[in-house]
């Protein structure tokens, strides 16, 4: 009888284990849903531990280099707890940050299904990161925060009780390499001298760049504007990586800017890039970077499905779609303006996966050519990734995107901008946003009856 309980227990992996086996609520995290997707953006709580010795575990010291990489073997040590796994065999490390700033912490390399757990002390509550898979494996991977000499306690374990020998791996982040926290804008830069250390993801050719960690003082739509001796790729990174996820990426020869939400405390890096430039050489690699933020609503209105609104680009200046321009120069003195743009919230039905709506920006007016610019960005606050960029074209002149159904309703961002050259001709341009779903929000309404859900041909 034991045996079969404990055969079973041992191929037994998941929640649906729980009735088979007896056991109650056996805290196993599905995949990827810890709470490392919030941790790293969070500050750490940096109170010093009181000293070494009240440490219960097992934690064994590691040497204070900044690049360390240790193996371990877990087949005979003890159980630890952890967030994002089960309680299970796991090896413990003391580590003391040889000095302050962000480090990457990975078990890649190791030779089984990973954990990987950072606390300021053996308590499970002490938890500062927890990552179960990271980068598409079984391997863990960890972003943080740390204070030079306060030490932390790292634990190495295995998902779902998994056990082997593995290596952890810790190493500074080293790109971005400065700061723009009590920075003065705007400021005059340079990437003289700042090695080619990377292409911004809209980037052409290799150029010197640099990479600045940015912190939201407070919860609002940061615009962040770069004008240098040489056309500027600026990038805007969602996290304290280089590597991390790119929000959005402009160039132009003049002006380049981005602009996103970021909440209070949100840490985003922004990678300034050379690149070439249409038609002129760079000549120079001096800049003026400008950050601020930015007054009034973003979104500025809500489009519901199957509705439209008629209105205007304003001259407020909120964010750029990134095919779009940032500026133009309208005036005999060459005095530059921004272009004026409108952001909208898309309110999408829940729709399953084979149906979509189609989100449209008109030009509410005669055809003209290329006047428009417009962006779809995840999440309706102004804050996600650029999902795409369209120049509008042919008659009615127009730029329409498809959002597919997710099974419940999301919202996205839907950006607008003045695409002309200059404002010769003037006026701000008359528009019409639709988010039009009539084809498929009445067959989704209807009574599922099998005649209905079988597709034609079939
Ligand atoms: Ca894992
Ligand atoms: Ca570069
Ligand atoms: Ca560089």
């Amino acid at each position: 009888m034991g045996v079969r309980v404990g055969l079973l227990g041992a191929l037994c992996i998941g929640a649906g284990c729980q009735a088979i086996l007896g056991i109650e609520d056996p805290q196993i995290a599905p995949p990827g849903d810890g709470p490392i997707d919030a941790t790293p953006m969070e500050e750490i709580d940096a109170a010093p531990l009181p000293d070494a010795s009240p440490f219960l575990c097992t934690a064994s010291e590691l040497s204070g280099a900044t690049v360390t990489s240790v193996p371990f073997d877990t087949r005979t040590t003890p159980a630890a707890e952890v967030s994002c796994g089960v309680e299970g065999p796991s090896a413990q490390f003391l580590w003391t940050p040889p000095a302050g700033g962000f480090y990457v912490l990975d078990t890649f390399g190791s030779l089984f299904d990973t954990t990987l757990a950072v606390a300021t002390s053996c308590e499970l509550s002490d938890e500062l990161a927890c990552n179960n898979d990271a980068a598409g494996g079984s391997q863990s991977e960890v972003v943080l925060e740390v204070e030079r000499s306060a030490p932390v306690v790292v634990t190495v374990g295995g998902f779902a009780g998994a056990t082997g020998t593995g290596v952890l791996n810790i190493a500074p982040v080293e790109c971005p390499d400065g700061e723009l926290t009590g920075v003065t804008f705007p400021a005059e830069l340079s990437v003289e001298g700042a090695g080619d250390d990377f292409r911004a993801a809209c980037a052409v050719g290799d150029f010197n760049d640099r990479a600045f960690l940015f912190r939201a003082p407070s919860a609002g739509l940061y615009r962040f504007s770069a004008r240098g001796q040489f056309a500027i790729a600026l990038s805007l990174i969602e996290g304290p990586r280089c590597q991390d996820e790119v929000l959005v990426c402009h160039r132009d020869n003049f002006a380049s800017e981005v602009a996103r939400h970021l909440e209070e405390g949100q840490l985003v890096t922004l990678q300034v890039d050379g690149t070439e430039r249409t038609g002129l050489p760079n000549f120079g690699e001096d800049f003026t970077l400008n950050v601020e933020q930015v007054p009034g609503m973003c979104p500025q209105a809500d489009i519901e499905a199957n509705t439209g609104t008629a209105t205007t680009l304003t001259p407020e200046h909120l964010i750029v779609p990134s095919c779009g321009k940032a500026e133009r120069t309208p005036n005999a003195d060459g005095t530059a303006v921004p272009v004026p743009t409108a952001v909208f919230r898309l309110r999408m039905p829940a729709l399953d996966g084979q149906l979509f709506c189609t989100a449209r920006v008109s030009l509410d007016g005669p055809p003209a050519n290329n006047f428009l610019a417009a962006a779809i960005l995840e999440d309706g606050d102004c804050s996600g990734r650029e999902f795409e960029c369209k120049i509008s074209e042919g008659s009615p002149e127009q730029a329409a995107f498809q959002l597919v159904g997710r099974g419940e309703p999301y919202d996205v961002t839907l950006v607008v901008s003045d695409n002309r050259e200059d404002g010769i001709g003037g006026g701000l341009l008359p528009i019409l946003v639709e988010l039009d779903c009539s084809a498929n929000l009445a067959s989704s309404a209807k009574p599922a009856r099998p005649e209905q859900i079988a597709p034609a041909g079939n």
